[in-house]
């Protein structure tokens, strides 16, 4: 794989259920430039998981994009995904690591700042600092939105590549980018578009003339 690059991640929408649709978004989102998948499925079977897991993995690999499982490190297995995303009450790093290996990937989310100090310790390669903004895509477990002082804070400390989740969209791409963040993950304002490759092609846009005046790039 290249140099991994974080900086637009497209985090797929587990509300979607029917494949066809699934499957035009995830083109579209890659099509317009998304630079890493994170396949997030909540309340499908571990075989329907799989399968949608694979078929994911397939387009990847076509636009030479990594794709990273979120929780289940089963899966991540099952499909020789590039990585995994864990939360702070899933597996835990070393171990994810030890079945992983030292070249996949591992992102885990934080919201605070105990937790980032924690996870400066370990060998994940970034940090999703959750929530940015308040979002309704996901409403349980969600720690209060942390906004750009938050963001700030985590940067001044974080040993790792910050990406932010939560209620990203075009209207604050730029300001993320500018305080900070290495990376973007986004669900709906990908997802729920009628013109998901416009929209992402839009947001690419932001972080490109966002980094090429920040000194963090
Ligand atoms: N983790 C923290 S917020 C969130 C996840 C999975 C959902 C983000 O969705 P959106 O639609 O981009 O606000
Ligand atoms: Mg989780």
């Amino acid at each position: 794989m290249d140099k991994l690059d974080i900086s637009l991640m497209y985090v797929t929408d587990d509300r979607i259920l029917d494949n066809e649709r699934f499957f035009e978004v995830l083109n579209a989102a890659l099509a317009g430039g998304a630079t890493i998948i994170q396949l997030r499925e909540k309340s499908i079977d571990t075989k329907s998981f799989i399968e949608r897991a694979l078929r994911t993995k397939e387009i990847c690999e076509n636009y030479n994009v990594p794709l990273i499982i979120n929780d289940r490190l089963d899966v991540a297995l099952a499909v020789k995904a590039d990585g995994l995303h864990v939360g702070q009450k899933d597996i835990p790093i070393k171990i994810a690591r030890k079945f992983l290996g030292k070249d996949k990937i591992i992102g885990i989310s934080v919201s605070n700042l105990k937790e980032l100090k924690v996870a400066n310790n370990t060998d994940a390669d970034y940090v999703g600092l959750s929530p940015i903004f308040s979002t309704p895509t996901k409403s349980e477990d969600l720690a209060s939105p942390l906004g750009i002082d938050g963001l700030k804070k985590f940067k001044a400390i974080s040993k790792k590549p910050i990406v932010c989740i939560g209620g990203v969209n075009k209207t604050n791409l730029e300001i993320i980018f500018s305080n900070g963040a290495d990376g973007a993950a986004v669900v709906s304002a990908i997802s729920s578009s009628k013109n998901p490759k416009n929209v992402t092609q839009s947001l690419k846009k932001i972080i490109s003339y966002t980094k090429s005046y920040t000194v963090n790039s």
